[in-house]
């Protein structure tokens, strides 16, 4: 992608976020009107519909010929990957804004004919945005994040992860999930994918893992983390499908293996 477009895109794309922020922030009190969608846990509000319409509306005011993939439909859904593609989730972790007033984030992940060229994700209520350009470091805030630290046994590793995938877990033995969390040093469970990626790629986590995400949680997050020399797969250790839902791993490369390695013998 040419770097003065992708530059322009990348200011237009901040400029945004933060905007959309602000109206979450000032709306975020007010009636939410909240629905369910898949199941009775996974919840959608007004704002996260409203949110989508904005970055919506904005791109196509500005980038006429960019697609739109995001979580609530208002985009175009792209069937390929061709071209520009803004991947978008307008508020991951709506069950954290709904109950928890905190801890969500706005994700956008920018393609260009597959190629993760931009990653974004803002945490909407401390103000903090992660951000990326493909081959230029990652962020947080004004600081650039240092490579990810080199943590090669599993037993100093804390990774996120959400412990329903300790009890229902359709891929793999719940045995060996659970012999997975008794080996690594700590779990945590964010309830965001999006700040769960950020945070891998800060360091403070050194992984996350989930049994199914979609690409909206995840397509910001991948530029992020790559940005610091980390890798993303799936739990069989593929590319992950930014059209269709997904396994996915995150972490560093010595870990990504030893985890991998594991998870296989309990692969259903
Ligand atoms: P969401 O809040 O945008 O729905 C919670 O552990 C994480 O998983 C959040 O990032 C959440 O995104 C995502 N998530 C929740 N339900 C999901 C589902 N049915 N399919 C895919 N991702 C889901
Ligand atoms: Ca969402």
């Amino acid at each position: 992608m040419d770097k003065k477009l992708r530059d322009d895109i990348y200011i237009h794309a901040i400029e945004w976020v933060r905007e959309a922020g602000e109206v979450i922030r000032d709306k975020m009190y007010g009636p939410l009107d909240i629905e369910t969608k898949s199941n009775a846990n996974d919840l959608v509000t007004k704002l996260d519909k409203e949110t989508e319409q904005f970055f919506v509306a904005k791109v196509k005011s500005k980038f006429s010929g960019h697609f739109i993939h995001g979580e609530e439909g208002y985009g175009d859904s792209p069937t390929s990957l061709d071209g520009t593609v803004w991947i978008i989730d307008p508020i991951d972790g709506t069950m954290n804004f709904v109950h928890q007033k905190r801890n969500f984030a706005i994700s956008v992940g920018i393609y260009h004919d597959g190629v993760g060229e931009i990653g974004l994700i803002y945490d909407v209520m401390a103000n903090v945005l992660y951000h990326a350009k493909k081959g230029e470091g990652a962020y947080k805030d004004d600081v650039q994040l240092p490579s990810l630290p080199e943590i090669g046994n599993i037993n100093e590793a804390i990774i996120g992860m959400n412990h329903f995938w300790l009890c229902e877990n359709k891929l793999i033995e719940e045995q060996v999930m659970q012999k997975f969390v008794k080996d690594i040093r700590g779990t945590r469970t964010y309830g965001s994918a999006a700040l769960e990626f950020a945070y891998t790629a800060e360091g403070i986590i050194d992984g996350y893992i989930s049994m199914r995400l979609s690409p909206w949680d995840v397509a910001a997050g991948i530029v992020i983390v790559n940005e610091v020399g980390g890798i993303t797969t799936d739990i069989d250790g593929k590319i992950v499908n930014m059209l269709d839902k997904s396994t996915i791993l995150t972490c560093n490369s010595v870990l990504q293996k030893k985890i991998l390695g594991m998870l296989k013998e309990g692969r259903k």
